[in-house]
This record gives C-alpha cells, sequence and structure tokens, in this order.
C-alpha cells in the first residue's frame, strides 16, 4: 500500500536540504523543514482523535505553516477543506456543519466568534496565525519531524473545495488523490516545470490555483516558490528578478501593466507567465507582449475538473483563446438542450472528462447527477467552440455567474439576502466590467409597491452574511426588470444597460 499523492509530491523530497519556499524577508525553509512541520501537524492531528476521511476545515491566512498542514491532511489521510478568508461566520457555519468537519483550523482574531459554531456542531477548534502562532503551532513544536504516511488509494479523497451554485447554495466538490496528481502531473510536464524553477506565488492557497496549480506543480517538480502573503505590486516588483515564472489571475496582470516599471528588462529572465481563473482579455495579452516580449500562457480551468486546457508551452499562445485540451483531458461542445456533439465550429456547451473530473458534490446525488453525466463527462456550465485549428475558445457562461478578480460569485446568494430586506420586491445581480477586477458585482432593486428601500440598510445586511468580495460595488433602484415573454428576467439587457457603469 501507499499514498500516491503524498508519496509524489511530498514523499520523494525526504530527507532533503534543497529549498522549497522563499519568503519575502530572505528566510528560505528547504523541502526537509517543510516536511518535518507537516509531519509534526499530522501528530497533533492524529493526536486529536481524526482518522482517515475526516474533514479538516480550514480558514488561514496564507504562511508556510498553512501549507504544511495541507501536506499534513494528504499524509494523515484526512481530507483538506480550505476556506477563504473573507468569508463570514454565517457563510462558515455552512461549510462546517455542511461538510460535517472534526476541526476547524483559524485564525485566532476569528476564535471568539467561531467556537460557539464549531462546538455547536461538535467539531474541535485549532488556531493557527499567519506568522505560524497558535494552539496548532504550539502543540506541534513538541511532536516528533516524521510522520507514518498513512496508506491510501488513488480515488480515496484529499480535498473538498466549495463552489457556490445558481441556487444559491455552496456545493462541496469532492477531489479524489488521483484528480490532484493527474493534474499536477500533467502542467508539470505541460509547462515544463524543473526542480531549477523558481515560482512567483502570490495568489491565496484556498482556491485551485493557488493550491493545486502553483504549489502542487512546484511539488511535483522540485522547484521553489517565493511564496507571498497576497499580491502586492511592489512586493511582487521586488520579487520578480529572483523569479523563473509566475501564475496568476488576470488582475495581477493588469495591474503589473499599469506600472511602468514592469517592462522587458525586469522580466528578460522570466521563463513563463501563466494566466487563468477569469478570461484574460486578448489586449492584455498584447499588450503584455509588447510590453514585456513575453506571451501570457493562458489556460482553463475550474474547482470541479482542475486544469483543463492550455495554449501550448511551444507553438503558438493564441490571445482570447484557452488552447488545447491538455492530454488524458477529452472536451467536447455540445447542445445544452440535446446533450448531442455539436458540429465543429458551433458554439455551445463545454463537457470535459478525464482523471482530473472530480468524484460528485458531497452529499448532493442531484446536483451530481445533473452536472456529472454517467459516462463521466462534466458539463462544466461554460460556453464555447472549437476553432479550426483546435484550440479552445470560451465565449460566455450557461451559468449565472460572475468573476471578480478571479473569485466566483453566484448572483443568487446575493439576490437572496438583497430581496429579504424591507421595502424591495425583488432584484437582480449583475456583472459588469471592471478595469481591476475584469467583473464587479451590481445590485438592481425594484421597490415594493409605494416604498422607498433603505440602500445603505441593505448594504449593511449584505455585510453582514457575505464576504467582501461579493457585495455590490452598488445597488441601483429601478421601476422595473426587464423580462421576456416567459416571464424569465433579462439579464443581458441589465448587464447591456450597465455595462460603463465603472468603466472609465
Ligand atoms: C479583494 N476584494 C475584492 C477582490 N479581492 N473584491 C472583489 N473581487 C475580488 N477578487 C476586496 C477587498 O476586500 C477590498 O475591500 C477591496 O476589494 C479592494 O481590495 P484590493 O486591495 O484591491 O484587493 P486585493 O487584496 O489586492 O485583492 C485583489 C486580488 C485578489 C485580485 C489580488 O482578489 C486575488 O488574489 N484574487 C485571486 C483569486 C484566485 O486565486 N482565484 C482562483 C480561483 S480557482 P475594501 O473593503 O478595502 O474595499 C479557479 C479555477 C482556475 O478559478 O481556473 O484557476
Ligand atoms: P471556479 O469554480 O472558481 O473554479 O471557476 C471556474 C470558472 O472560471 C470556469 O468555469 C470558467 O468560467 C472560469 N475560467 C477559468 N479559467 C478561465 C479562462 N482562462 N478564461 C475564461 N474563463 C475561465
Amino acid at each position: 500500500m501507499a499514498n500516491p499523492l503524498f508519496d509524489r509530491l511530498f514523499g520523494t523530497h525526504a530527507g532533503k536540504a534543497t529549498p522549497f519556499i522563499r519568503l519575502a524577508d530572505g528566510t528560505v525553509l528547504s523541502h526537509q523543514d517543510f516536511l518535518g512541520t507537516a509531519a509534526q501537524i499530522a501528530h497533533v492531528l492524529t493526536q486529536t482523535g481524526l482518522t482517515p476521511g475526516d474533514r479538516v476545515a480550514v480558514q488561514v491566512e496564507k504562511s508556510p505553516e498553512a501549507l504544511a498542514l495541507y501536506a499534513a491532511c494528504v499524509q494523515a489521510g484526512l481530507i483538506f477543506l480550505p476556506l477563504n478568508t473573507a468569508y463570514t461566520a454565517d457563510e462558515l457555519s455552512y461549510f462546517i456543519e455542511n461538510s460535517g468537519a472534526s476541526v476547524v483550523i483559524c485564525d485566532s482574531r476569528n476564535e471568539a466568534t467561531l467556537t460557539p459554531i464549531a462546538k455547536s456542531l461538535s467539531a474541535g477548534l485549532e488556531t493557527l496565525n499567519a506568522n505560524g502562532s497558535g494552539t496548532l503551532m504550539d502543540q506541534a513544536a513538541a511532536m516528533p519531524l516524521s510522520f507514518v504516511t498513512v496508506d491510501r488509494e488513488g480515488s480515496d479523497l484529499a480535498a473538498f473545495l466549495y463552489t457556490s451554485g445558481t441556487t444559491g447554495r455552496s456545493k462541496g466538490a469532492m477531489l479524489t488523490q488521483d484528480n490532484l496528481l493527474s493534474n499536477a502531473e500533467t502542467l508539470a510536464q505541460e509547462w515544463r516545470f524543473t526542480a531549477d524553477d523558481v515560482l512567483l506565488h502570490a495568489l491565496p492557497i484556498f482556491h485551485t490555483h493557488g493550491l493545486f496549480v502553483a504549489s502542487n506543480v512546484t511539488l511535483i517538480a522540485g522547484g521553489s516558490m517565493i511564496f507571498l502573503p497576497k499580491f502586492d505590486l511592489e512586493t511582487v516588483l521586488a520579487a520578480l528578478p529572483d523569479a523563473t515564472t509566475m501564475m496568476g489571475v488576470p488582475t495581477f496582470y493588469t495591474r503589473l501593466l499599469g506600472d511602468a516599471r514592469f517592462n522587458s528588462d525586469l522580466t528578460a529572465h522570466m521563463r513563463l507567465f501563466v494566466s487563468g481563473s477569469a478570461p484574460l482579455l486578448a489586449e492584455t495579452h498584447v499588450q503584455f507582449e509588447t510590453r514585456t516580449g513575453h506571451r501570457i500562457l493562458e489556460r482553463y480551468g475550474m474547482t470541479e475538473t482542475n486544469m483543463n486546457t492550455s495554449n501550448p508551452y511551444e507553438g503558438d499562445r493564441r490571445a482570447g483563446t484557452v488552447g488545447f485540451p491538455l492530454p488524458g483531458v477529452e472536451l467536447k461542445i455540445t447542445d445544452p438542450a440535446s446533450g448531442e456533439t455539436l458540429p465543429q465550429g458551433d458554439v455551445g456547451q463545454i463537457e470535459v472528462r478525464g482523471p482530473n473530473v472530480f468524484k460528485g458534490y458531497w452529499q448532493m446525488p442531484e446536483k451530481t447527477a445533473a452536472e456529472l453525466r454517467a459516462d463521466g463527462f462534466f458539463i462544466t456550465g461554460d460556453l464555447g467552440r472549437i476553432d479550426a485549428d483546435g484550440y479552445v475558445h470560451i465565449v460566455g457562461r450557461n451559468k449565472d455567474l460572475i468573476i471578480s478578480g478571479g473569485y466566483n460569485i453566484y448572483p443568487k446568494e446575493i439576490e437572496l439576502v438583497l430581496d429579504e430586506q424591507p421595502g424591495v420586491l425583488e432584484t437582480a445581480v449583475i456583472g459588469v466590467p471592471h478595469p481591476d477586477f475584469g467583473e464587479t458585482v451590481l445590485g438592481v432593486v425594484v421597490a415594493a409597491p409605494g416604498q422607498t428601500p433603505d440602500t445603505e440598510a441593505m448594504m449593511v445586511a449584505v455585510q453582514k452574511q457575505l464576504a467582501r468580495f461579493k457585495h455590490p460595488r452598488k445597488l441601483i433602484v429601478i421601476d422595473e426588470l426587464p423580462r421576456n415573454t416567459m416571464g424569465k428576467v433579462q439579464k443581458n439587457i441589465l448587464r447591456d444597460s450597465y455595462k460603463d457603469m465603472f468603466q472609465t
């Protein structure tokens, strides 16, 4: 028996003093240092009584210890459940309850709020802060630096990542060891990662992009990462000369292009810039090449599937396309109504199948069946086409989703909160173009007859319940929502009416 994910990502580095994590202050942690910390955390978790398959809910700031917690879960056969640091207590209660997490690991500053929630759901609670302090590491310090890896199969679950849905209820996407491992192996190969690579890592580690794509690819290649707490323009510019590669959401690249210091001299030594999680405007791609001489490599993925397509490392990286299906991934364009494959070049829904595709939504068989076909094809909800050269183009979404700065926001979740507020008849939440975030959230409100909703009070209600990045940047009150003959709100008309609201 073995533990394929741990053995391949982490185990191969056992005892190696090679650099793995480089911090902005110059500290370098070796693979050995990192694995020692992971082993100590694995002891703490298992000594509190956790057994393989238990869920570990984690809402902590980015730090080497936070990443070691992920490695510890893999080594101990526990299911890692990372959560956006922006989530409110209301949102967290749902995730903890829905996942049946056995323990919650949070920042000390949220301990008082989360303790009663964890207690009421019979979950333990430990703290871990950005500087590595807290009850988790206090206990870990006394633990041995090695841990006997728990046997797991490739089909066993490694992580739950929650993703919102069109009904407003988040779903726990169950990812297996094989899902993560197959994708890491493919990407490292496709993008030519080696032990010499130094990845500039400024992404959060609670989503697929920063956690699995960036970290797993680096681990599998034996390279190192400049591990920054977040994307801060000054820090990123200062760190670039020491990096060979960078992964980011389009906002990273537009922010870099907004600074004249970001030029061909600063990037001459770089090997690769990868973009994903949201559409990279063709104009950003072109501007980037003009400024730096580098062509950004755009790829396409999602929480449920990891990465599906990529532009080629060698060959033409085409602006406005997400490249070709990755080796081992099948991609087809189908008719949303019939599910039949459409003729080459037609626009339809994108479906994917492969070792990267998740196992289903935790305890939601109906939602799983609605999106994951019995033959293994996953209906992504994205609309696209394949051109004559085989490049995949994403042309829109068949799901009501806003992507702001790489974070997914489902309008329904916000509409449910807004609709409940006094004086409101109904609302429609839409995404409109935004120069920094790509898209941003706009709330359109219709007043109940004879009433005037208090939009400021509505924003307070939103703030209490929903993470900051989901908040509408503006609420506007109109007389009525445009509807089609079936009575369905025509969000496309609203999007068109307000498309210039945030454009400069
Ligand atoms: C922060 N804010 C956001 C936001 N991020 N609002 C909307 N959208 C976002 N993405 C809030 C802040 O809380 C702040 O609130 C205000 O907006 C402005 O903050 P900022 O300082 O400009 O934001 P910053 O902290 O710099 O963050 C922006 C960002 C960050 C783009 C750097 O959001 C980020 O790192 N995004 C990456 C997301 C990601 O990793 N996605 C991958 C998902 S996986 P206030 O109160 O100050 O106004 C996936 C699959 C795949 O999609 O294919 O990869
Ligand atoms: P998430 O559920 O957070 O994993 O987000 C996945 C969604 O992000 C996909 O379904 C797409 O809509 C979008 N996405 C990811 N990468 C790209 C890309 N390169 N271009 C356009 N959209 C993308």
